[in-house]
This record gives C-alpha cells, sequence and structure tokens, in this order.
C-alpha cells in the first residue's frame, strides 16, 4: 500500500492529502500542510469518491446532428471528427470563429497548453475562463493598486498574526473551512475580526464585529470608514507619504461620506462603521481581505480598490501581519489566470497589448509575434456574443459548465445551443456537455501529474496516485494531441513536466516568474511562492515589503466613486438577490452532486429569507416558492432564517435545472474586469399554492 501526498482537487486552499489505496478502492488521508494543517473539510474527504463513479464518462459521445443523441464512438473518430469540423467552421468563416473556454480547475500545465493551442494552433483571440467569473475584479484592482496581482500577497498563517482582520464579501467558514483556524488562532490571540455580509453567515458568527450592508454597497462603507478614520486623526500620513501616490484625489470622496451617509447607503448603523474605523485604524498590524460578495459586481473592481484604498490610508500594507488581499476560489484559480487562459495575457502575466511582451512569448512559441492574435472576448461576452454578427460559431469547453455557472445563464443556454459546434471535455456530462455535439472523457485529479498556485501564490505539486481508465487523456495531453491533429506536433509536448519547463521558460522576466522552478524543486520544498525568477532564488511568501511592482516602487490609492447596482429594487422587483456558495456542494455541483454525503447534506436548490418577509407573503418554513427576477423564474424551497437582511434573499449556484439560481442573475458587467453582477439584482418572492391551497 502506498500513500501519494498530494492535494484536494476542489478549492485554492489546495489541503494537502494522502491518497491511499486499500481493498481496490482510494481514500482520502488527511495530511499536514502549511494551508490546512491536516485539516480537509467534508468536500475533500469524500473527494475520491467520483473516481469510480458509475457515471464517469470513459468513452467519447458525439452528436451528428442537433436533434439527435449523444452516441458512443472511438477515440480516432471523435478526435477526426472535431478537428475536421473545427477547421471547416475556421475556413468558412476565418480564425475567429473558434473560441475556447477553460477552467480555474486546471493544472498549470494544462492552461498554458490551452492558451498556447488558442494563439498558435486555432490562432484565434478568442479564450477566456471561468475565473473571469471569479477572480478578475479582485486581480483588476491589485494590477491597479500595486502593479501586481497574486490574490495573497502573504501566506495565510498571517492571518493569525493580525491584530485586526477584516473579510468583506467572504463566508471561508463554508467556502474553505480549514482556513478558519487562522481566523480561530487570530481571535486567541485577542485579535478582532470584523465581517461584512449581508447574512450572518458561519464566518460572520465568528466575527467580533457583524456589519451587514445591503447588497452592492460596500463601497460607502470602505469609505465611511476612511471619513471617520480621517477625523479622528488615524490616518498613517508617514506611509501614504513614502509608499503611496495619489492620496489628494482621494480625499474629496472620503469627505463626501459621513457616517449618516453611510449608513443611509448601506444600512449598517453609524456607529458600527465607527467601530470599524477606530479597530482598524489603531492597529498596528491588519489585513483586508476581499472575496466574491464584493468583487462579483458591475463595480466589483471599484469595490476592492475601495478597500485597498482603506488599507493604504491606515497603513496597513507592505509589512508582515499587514496587508490586502483576495481569497482565490477554485483549486488553479491563480495560476490558471498566470499563464494564459485568460483573453488578454499571455504566460508569465505578459501582456498581449504589449508588442515586448508578445515578441517575448512568440520568441519560446517559435513564432512570428504578428502571427499572435491580439486580446479576444471576454467570457461573458464571448457566450453571450454567439450567434450574433462576429460572434464565434466553434466552442471548446475544457473545465467549467457555464450552462449553470454563467450569469443569466437561460440567454447562455440558447446561445450555446447555436453553435455550429460544441465540443466538451469533462469527466462527467455537465449541464453543458449535454448540449455538446461532441464530449471527450478526460482524466480525473487523482490520475495526472502537474502543478497548481494556491491562494497564497504558492506553486505546489499534484500527484497521480492512480491511472485513468483505459484510454482516457490528461487535459493536457489531450489538449496536444488536438494540437497535433492540426498540424503543430513539435510545439506541443505530451509530457507535462516538459510543458511545465517550457512554461517557466516562457514566464521568465514577467510578473509572474517561474524561470527558479522544477517539479523536483516543488515537491522537495513542499511548494514555492512566485516571483521565483532563478533556481538560486528562496521565491517570494510575502509581497511589497520594500516596494509596490509600479515602476516608481509606490501603490497608488484609486479615487474611485460610489455608484449604486446596475439594477436596483423597484415596485415589481422590490428585494435585492444575492448568491452565493454552502459548504456542502461545490460550483456548478457537477462533482459535488454525485458524492451521496454531500447530496444528503444538500440535496436541492433553496431560498433563504427573513421570516418577516416569509410572513408577508405568506410562507411557511420548506414550503415551495418562485423566485423571479427580470431574466427569470425558478423554483424553490423556503429556509427561514433571522440571519439574513429582511430586503435580501439568498440562493446557492450550485443546482442545474430549475433551481438554477443564474436563471435569476443579472449580466451587466463590470467595465474593467468584465465580471458580471452574480451578487445583486432586483427580485420577488411568492408562495406557490398547490391546488389544495396548502404549500
Ligand atoms: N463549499 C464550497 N466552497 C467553495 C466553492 C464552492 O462552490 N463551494 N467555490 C470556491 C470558489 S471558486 C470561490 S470563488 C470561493 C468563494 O468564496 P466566497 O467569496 O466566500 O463565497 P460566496 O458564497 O460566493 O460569497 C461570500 C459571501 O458574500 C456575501 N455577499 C453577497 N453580496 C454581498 C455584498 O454586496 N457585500 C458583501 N459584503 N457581501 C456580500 C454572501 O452573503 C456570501 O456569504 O469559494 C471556493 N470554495
Ligand atoms: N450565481 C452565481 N454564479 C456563479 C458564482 C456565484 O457566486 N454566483 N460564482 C462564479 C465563480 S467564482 C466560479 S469559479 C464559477 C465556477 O463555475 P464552473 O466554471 O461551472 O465550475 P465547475 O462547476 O467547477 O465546473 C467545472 C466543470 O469541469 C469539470 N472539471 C473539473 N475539473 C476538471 C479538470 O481538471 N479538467 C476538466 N477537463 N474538467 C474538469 C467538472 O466536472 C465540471 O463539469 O461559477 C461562477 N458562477
Ligand atoms: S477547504 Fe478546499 S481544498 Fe480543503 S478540503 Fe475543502 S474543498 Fe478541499
Ligand atoms: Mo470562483
Amino acid at each position: 500500500m502506498t500513500a501519494t501526498p498530494t492535494h484536494c482537487p476542489y478549492c485554492a486552499l489546495q489541503c494537502g492529502m494522502y491518497l491511499v489505496e486499500r481493498n481496490g478502492a482510494v481514500q482520502v488521508e488527511a495530511r499536514q500542510f502549511p494551508t490546512n494543517k491536516g485539516g480537509l473539510c467534508r468536500k475533500g474527504w469524500t473527494s475520491a469518491e467520483l473516481l469510480a463513479h458509475p457515471d464517469r464518462l470513459t468513452v467519447p459521445l458525439l452528436r451528428t446532428q442537433k436533434d439527435a443523441p449523444l452516441q458512443q464512438v472511438s477515440w480516432p473518430h471523435a478526435l477526426d471528427f472535431l478537428v475536421k469540423r473545427l477547421q471547416h467552421i475556421q475556413q468558412e468563416y476565418g480564425p475567429e470563429s473558434a473560441g475556447v473556454f477553460g477552467g480555474g480547475g486546471l493544472t498549470n500545465e494544462s492552461a498554458y497548453l490551452l492558451g498556447k493551442f488558442a494563439r498558435v494552433a486555432l490562432r484565434t483571440p478568442h479564450i477566456d475562463y471561468n475565473g473571469r467569473y471569479c477572480m478578475s475584479s479582485a486581480a483588476a484592482a491589485a494590477n491597479r493598486a500595486f502593479g501586481l496581482d497574486r490574490g495573497m500577497p502573504f501566506p495565510v498563517a498571517d492571518i493569525a498574526e493580525a491584530e485586526v482582520v477584516l473579510l468583506a464579501g467572504g463566508n471561508p467558514a463554508a467556502a474553505m473551512p480549514p482556513i478558519m483556524q487562522y481566523f480561530e488562532q487570530q481571535k486567541a490571540r485577542g485579535g478582532t475580526l470584523i465581517v461584512c455580509d449581508p447574512r450572518r453567515t458561519a464566518t460572520a458568527a465568528m466575527a467580533t464585529l457583524h456589519l451587514q450592508p445591503v447588497p452592492g454597497t460596500d463601497m460607502a462603507l470602505a469609505y465611511g470608514i476612511l471619513h471617520i478614520a480621517s477625523r479622528e486623526n488615524l490616518l498613517d500620513h508617514a506611509f501614504i507619504r513614502e509608499r503611496t501616490s495619489g492620496f489628494e484625489e482621494l480625499r474629496a470622496q472620503i469627505a463626501a461620506f459621513w457616517p449618516e451617509r453611510s449608513e443611509r447607503i448601506t444600512g449598517v448603523p453609524a456607529a458600527q462603521i465607527q467601530q470599524a474605523a477606530r479597530m482598524l485604524g489603531h492597529a498596528e498590524r491588519a489585513i483586508l481581505l476581499t472575496a466574491r460578495g464584493v468583487e462579483q459586481q458591475s463595480k466589483g473592481v471599484d469595490n476592492a480598490l475601495a478597500f485597498i484604498n482603506v488599507a493604504l490610508a491606515l497603513g496597513h500594507a507592505g509589512k508582515t501581519g499587514s496587508g490586502w488581499g483576495c481569497i482565490t476560489g477554485q483549486g488553479n484559480g491563480q495560476g490558471g489566470r498566470e499563464h494564459g487562459q485568460k483573453a488578454d495575457q499571455l504566460p508569465g502575466y505578459r501582456s498581449l497589448a504589449n508588442p515586448k511582451h508578445r515578441a517575448e512569448v512568440a520568441a519560446v512559441w517559435g513564432i512570428d509575434p504578428d502571427a499572435l492574435p491580439g486580446p479576444g472576448l471576454s467570457a461573458q461576452e464571448l457566450l453571450e456574443g454567439i450567434g450574433e454578427e462576429g460572434g464565434i460559431k466553434a466552442l471548446l469547453v475544457i473545465g467549467s459548465n457555464p450552462a449553470v455557472s454563467a450569469a443569466s445563464a437561460g440567454v447562455v443556454q440558447k446561445r450555446l445551443e447555436q453553435l455550429n459546434l460544441l465540443a466538451v471535455a469533462d469527466f462527467f456530462l455537465s449541464e453543458t456537455a449535454q448540449k455538446a455535439d461532441v464530449v471527450l472523457p478526460v482524466a480525473q485529479w487523482a490520475e495526472m501529474e502537474g502543478t497548481m498556485t494556491n491562494l497564497e501564490g504558492r506553486v505546489i505539486r499534484r500527484r497521480r496516485a492512480l491511472p485513468p481508465p483505459p484510454g482516457i487523456p490528461a487535459d493536457a495531453a489531450l489538449i496536444a494531441e488536438l494540437a497535433e491533429r492540426m498540424g503543430f506536433r513539435a510545439q506541443f509536448p505530451k509530457d507535462a513536466e516538459a510543458v511545465f519547463e517550457e512554461l517557466c521558460r516562457a514566464s521568465a522576466g514577467g510578473l509572474a516568474d517561474y524561470a527558479g522552478l522544477s517539479w523536483k524543486r516543488i515537491e522537495r520544498e513542499e511548494g514555492v511562492f512566485w516571483p521565483c525568477p532563478a533556481p538560486s532564488h528562496p521565491g517570494t511568501p510575502r509581497l511589497f515589503l520594500d516596494r509596490f511592482a509600479h515602476p516608481d516602487g509606490r501603490a497608488k490609492f484609486h479615487a474611485v466613486r460610489y455608484r449604486p447596482a446596475a439594477e436596483e429594487p423597484c415596485s415589481l422587483y422590490p428585494l435585492y438577490l444575492t448568491t452565493g456558495r454552502i459548504m456542502a456542494q461545490y460550483q456548478s455541483g457537477v462533482q459535488t452532486r454525485r458524492v451521496r454525503t454531500l447530496h444528503d447534506m444538500a440535496p436541492e436548490a433553496f431560498v433563504e429569507l427573513h421570516p418577516q418577509l416569509a410572513q408577508q407573503h405568506g410562507i411557511p418554513e420548506g414550503g415551495q416558492v418562485r423566485v423571479s427576477t427580470r431574466r427569470g423564474t425558478i423554483e424553490v424551497k423556503a429556509r427561514i432564517t433571522t440571519d439574513i437582511r429582511p430586503d435580501t434573499l439568498f440562493i446557492p449556484f450550485h443546482f442545474a435545472g430549475k433551481g438554477c439560481a443564474n436563471l435569476l442573475t443579472n449580466s451587466a458587467l463590470d467595465p474593467i474586469s468584465k465580471m458580471p453582477e452574480f451578487k445583486v439584482c432586483a427580485a420577488r418572492i411568492e408562495a406557490v399554492l398547490t391546488p389544495a391551497g396548502q404549500n
């Protein structure tokens, strides 16, 4: 019996685990790793159940006509069909008619190869990924403020060191349970936790101070905090002078958010805003964290910048135990965006719009820089543009299920049906794969080698514990096979370690520099933090201690202006709807809905609502209700709780069919990050009456 040391397939905490084979079945055992210290959540514990799941795809599927059923075919047949159709469509409509949609669950090797495949083999600018729905607002904010985007610029263990932690729009007690050890330690050492969430989540319940804002109003809260801190002389003027630029422009915004005005906008009592300002302002070391609650908005970038403004103005950045960080989501949400899956980025965080960067990557790829396409469409634009003039006609989806997880999913589902060709690589028949013309089964996490980059920017090794089912390729090998069939054999290595070596070379000199890394080194050191420009470089657990990444070494304030959500409640849709996660389900649910214990814990969609609202609408606990927005209507069970604001509904987005939350969400985009407004829209609720008049 051997125990393979690896990491959980799911979220960005990338908890350490062993995979052990016992009586023919693979089982999970906890493993000490700095992010989880031996802890695992229920999803991690049960992750190996999916390796031998009866729903597992083991043979390619093909649909020869739009309305025909998917049928099992051989690999050569499926690949031939796919490549010929792709080439035919590109010949007829041009290279830009093909698109690629990747995922933050893919390894660095697969993500890198996918970006190269789109640009070199397909010659299309249109590649984006589900991380657009996840990290893009925080990434854009960090680039603007610090000149560099690494989710957390410090190790998670630093959370335990901060006197004060402010967490806006995150619920790690549900999303990353083992990380709570650090919050608990911080508290045990006498630290203070401030949580900002319209719901009293398990995380908020732990807080010293819970601020419960109206969804979409956090920026007014951040400015309210700065207003009071300024008035009470708590700003760190020495830090502002020595390490930042742009503070003067921010003064007008700070002045405009006197406590009563912030209270009026956010619904958070002025006294609580004052408390938060004093806690943060008097602390020596404070960490400010944001997550999807504030980032998945049509002003997600500005929201993140507003919290960064707070960190900078109070001097909570650029030193150990202090700083702003974003809690990254997917297993490789971080690495997935560093190496070329994002519509505007080349490996190593190089920019497709920068001629020097283009030339550097083209040299590694052995192509003419002019042959590199420019920046492409972002995820939601790419999906909603299908069927429109200039929209893509052929789409390869690998590692995502946008039929459930994209905003305004009803529109996206129709668009997917309009494609001339939809190919999906997955290990289960996801809701997106059900619409595909070609479905290509791939290996699962425990069946492949590679690397992932976790929420702290630590590059770690994913290890193969068992072989995939016969004939099933890993993602990277599948991408290389497709490239080979398109005539690009030499440029696409099939061996993942060779891909990693090429990735490291391609990232050399970029912001996300992996040049000093190798699989062996990562194994030996249990992960290495990038940037790591040379084998002799120790890696960089903490960024910005001496300088920020802008050319002048300073962090930049951004005088972003408050604006309301794209859609505010009205007489027809009088409530706020927000969406998010529950502990027992992961993302679009394709994996976790198939795990029995997780299914038993959370079998179906529901809406959380306040008792006042329930009473007003005659809705009993567990009763069937209809929730509607301008996009559509879904039916779910009512879960009545005083933990949510009376003006707000919450629905988890992990379910498909009539409980699919994204049939309701608004695809209004942030103008900079192109993040849809998953977290705020206007809704109404009504009881569904059975014929007997009963729920
Ligand atoms: N169990 C589980 N864990 C996961 C995942 C999963 O699907 N399931 N997904 C992983 C991924 S990819 C991600 S991105 C992370 C996400 O992790 P989180 O960001 O922590 O998760 P969410 O539930 O999307 O949002 C967090 C909180 O934002 C609050 N919120 C909603 N609107 C607002 C608002 O306007 N202002 C504020 N301040 N808060 C608001 C919600 O009430 C919610 O409690 O989780 C990762 N971990
Ligand atoms: N309403 C609402 N919508 C949201 C959000 C929200 O908070 N509210 N959050 C958004 C966020 S943060 C995210 S990250 C997205 C995530 O949403 P999705 O992109 O849909 O994520 P998953 O459900 O993880 O989809 C991954 C699919 O790929 C498969 N898969 C998993 N690992 C691999 C792999 O290694 N290779 C291959 N080929 N396939 C794999 C899985 O079986 C699954 O079918 O949802 C977004 N949508
Ligand atoms: S917290 Fe995330 S990485 Fe850790 S076991 Fe749970 S899902 Fe896996
Ligand atoms: Mo995410």
